[in-house]
């Protein structure tokens, strides 16, 4: 059939969430919004692009290839399991890079800051003297010269070439050994990815487990590098996450009718920071008081919307599923990003309203979009040239358009790791020995981590019942991202949620005015996991690795390929993870047996993948209990 007669189906997709499903409904069908395009598309991608057998690395292909057919290997004799492998190792490379990337930046931002050249500060002067000694840098020195070695040091974990990453020493030394003698400890984050990228082109690695081996280290150098390096500068420069009161989702209290509304939408935490200097700025309000509005209202998107959600309690409007309906609401004088996760479809969908578009990043410029580009030395100028124009703007709003579903709902938010040590250790020992003993003594069955993207493939709300399911056996779960966002919306990040929780983990939460799920902050913050598993095993008494904690990760809507490298260095970390609705590899038995059995056996930990909420919390239960009976303390 041609693909655009396909296209002309008309009706209103159907979407998980409730409030974009209002809004959704109110657009004209000449909008066409991503889950249209889903629903016009028809549901089936081609099988070889979605299971990973089709090979376009040359020019002799693109290849699709069927694993077990001689004809039908590529037109260079590449099996399946290669080009799968390969594809696969593309995936974890350019995920690790979008990561390391922003990483990077942070790195720069620090420099900068520590060398007076930025608006900014170092903030969290506690944090200081940890992160230095994790990075190896004498924390007992003077605070000018100790803020410029960790910048230097920083830095240097992107484009060193030899030796080990530092944060590496943060997992347990069994962990350390067995990477080691593994060959996967990252030398420099630059140089792994480089290399993947290298062996996973045209008549290079040819062995589908040396490049799968090759995927371990080079996720193991964005966890435990690129995303590491993110969030612990990001928390020295802009305050470690404590709990904070919230709202999320579109609403009147996020998205505000008498203020100028500015989303702000992307990763990188500097930018919407500086945008929150800028918008309590007196003559920022004047300006904005001068053209009817009160004042400049902002409210997050995606992970950039994490960051500052954890930080400052400033409002998340949506996940990656809301970005189209936050602008739908007509009410966004301009939507501002950055990198990641950014659709092109919101230039279409702002030009119905009068909604400006601004790019900020000489990474990511957009057809139809602004760009004002930040430069994080002259922060704050730049943050007033783009609320400027987005107060410009707040005169043209058209009233008529403007649809702002009243679906706001209150959290508690702010969990990072050490959020995590000193509520549960207790106010005067900040430790994870009670969390570890609660485990023991079966009070909290195990640690569960929802992390990741929402996709509009996906129309039921899996992440919301996995986790209702988790809490209800007595499982603790963590999360991050936009996986957050939506257990957030459906009420899972209030204190009273404990309600749902089984009766022992309950009790442990009500001691503590804990939620049941803890949002630990944007998917470069997943290094918070990383560390704080690796403080359980510290702990004591539940072994002496990661692999034997009965903790498990998963992603069940997962979307971006920044998803597939988490995926993987959880899992080189020692913590299975169950992906879903699908997984890239599928249509390569042997590629797939290696990541979800073989490497079990090298890193005692392992991939698997589930469809329903059902078989999510069954796998992800099951594995719990096992570890549980290993570690001899089930009942
Ligand atoms: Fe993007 Fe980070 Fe995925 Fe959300 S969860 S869709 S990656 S914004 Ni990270
Ligand atoms: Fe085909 Fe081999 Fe070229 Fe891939 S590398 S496109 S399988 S010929």
């Amino acid at each position: 059939m041609d693909p655009r007669a396909r296209m002309k189906g008309k009706r209103t997709p159907k979407v998980q969430n409730k409030t974009a499903q209002v809004i959704y409904e109110s657009l004209g069908e000449e909008i066409l919004t991503a889950p249209a395009r889903v629903e016009r598309r028809g549901t089936t991608p081609c099988l070889f692009g979605k299971g990973g057998t089709c090979c376009r690395v040359c020019n002799m292909g693109p290849c699709q290839v069927v694993e077990g057919v001689e004809e039908l290997k590529g037109v260079c004799g590449a099996s399946a399991a290669t080009v799968v492998a390969r594809n696969f190792g593309r995936m974890v490379a350019s995920g690790g890079s979008a990561h390391s990337d922003h990483g990077r930046q942070v790195a720069i931002d620090f420099y900068e800051t520590v060398h007076g050249e930025t608006p900014f500060e170092v903030k969290d002067k506690r944090k200081l003297r940890v992160v230095a000694q994790a990075l190896g840098v004498d924390p007992n020195q003077e605070e000018p010269e100790l803020l410029k070695q960790i910048a230097e040091v920083a830095l240097r974990v992107f484009n060193q070439q030899e030796g080990e990453i530092p944060f590496i020493r943060r997992a347990p030394e069994k962990r350390q050994a067995l990477w080691r003698e593994l060959g996967v400890v990252p030398r420099g984050v630059d140089r792994e990815v480089v290399e993947l990228l290298h062996r996973t082109t045209i008549g290079v690695d040819q062995d589908y487990r040396n490049i799968l081996m090759a995927c371990a280290r080079t996720a193991l150098a964005d966890g435990w590098g690129g995303s590491m390096i993110a969030t612990e500068l990001q928390d020295l420069l802009f305050g470690n996450p404590g709990p904070i009161k919230a709202k999320v989702n579109i609403g009147l209290s996020v998205i505000r009718e008498d203020m100028v509304n500015v989303a702000v939408h992307g990763h990188e935490p500097v930018l919407a920071e500086a945008l929150a200097m800028a918008a309590s700025d007196p003559e920022i309000v004047e300006e904005a008081k001068k053209v009817g509005a009160k004042g400049v209202n902002l409210a997050g998107i995606c992970c950039t919307g994490n960051e500052i959600l954890m930080r400052r309690g400033i409002p998340v409007a949506g996940s990656f599923l809301q970005q189209e309906a936050a602008i739908a609401t007509g009410a966004l004088e301009a939507v501002v990003v950055d990198v990641q996760c950014i659709m092109q479809n919101v230039v279409e969908i702002a030009k119905h309203f009068h909604t400006a578009v601004i790019t900020t990043n000489p990474r990511a410029k957009m057809e139809g979009g602004i760009h004002l580009e930040f430069d994080a030395r002259k922060a704050l100028d730049c943050a007033k040239a783009i609320l400027r124009e987005a107060i410009a703007r707040f005169p043209k709003r058209d009233k008529s358009k403007v649809n702002i579903p009243d679906h706001t709902v209150d959290v508690v938010v702010g969990f990072s790791h050490e959020t995590i040590l000193y509520m549960l250790g207790g106010r005067f020992r900040a430790s994870y020995k009670p969390l570890n003993e609660n485990i023991i003594n079966g009070k909290i069955l195990g640690v569960a981590a929802i992390v990741g993207c929402d996709n509009y493939r996906v129309t039921e709300e899996i992440q919301v019942e996995l986790a209702k399911e988790l809490i209800a056996n007595n499982v603790l779960v963590l999360t991050t991202g936009c996986a957050a966002t939506g257990l957030g919306r459906a009420g899972l990040l209030r204190p009273e949620a404990a309600e749902l929780a089984g009766d022992s983990l309950r009790e442990v939460l009500e001691a503590v005015g804990c939620p049941p799920v803890l949002h630990m902050g944007s998917c470069v913050d997943n290094s918070r996991i990383l560390v704080a598993a690796s403080e359980m095993v510290h702990t004591g008494g539940l072994g002496e690795d990661v692999n034997e904690l009965p903790v498990v990760g998963c992603a069940p809507q997962w979307m971006s390929e920044k998803a597939i490298t988490i995926g993987q260095y959880f899992v080189a970390s020692g913590a299975t993870v169950v992906f879903g609705p699908d997984f890239p590899t599928l249509q390569s038995q042997v590629a797939t047996d290696f990541l979800f059995h073989e490497m079990e056996k090298i890193f005692g930990a392992a991939w698997r993948v589930a469809r329903t909420a059902e078989e999510f919390a069954s796998i992800m239960i099951d594995h719990i209990k096992n570890k549980r009976k290993a570690l001899g303390i089930d009942k």
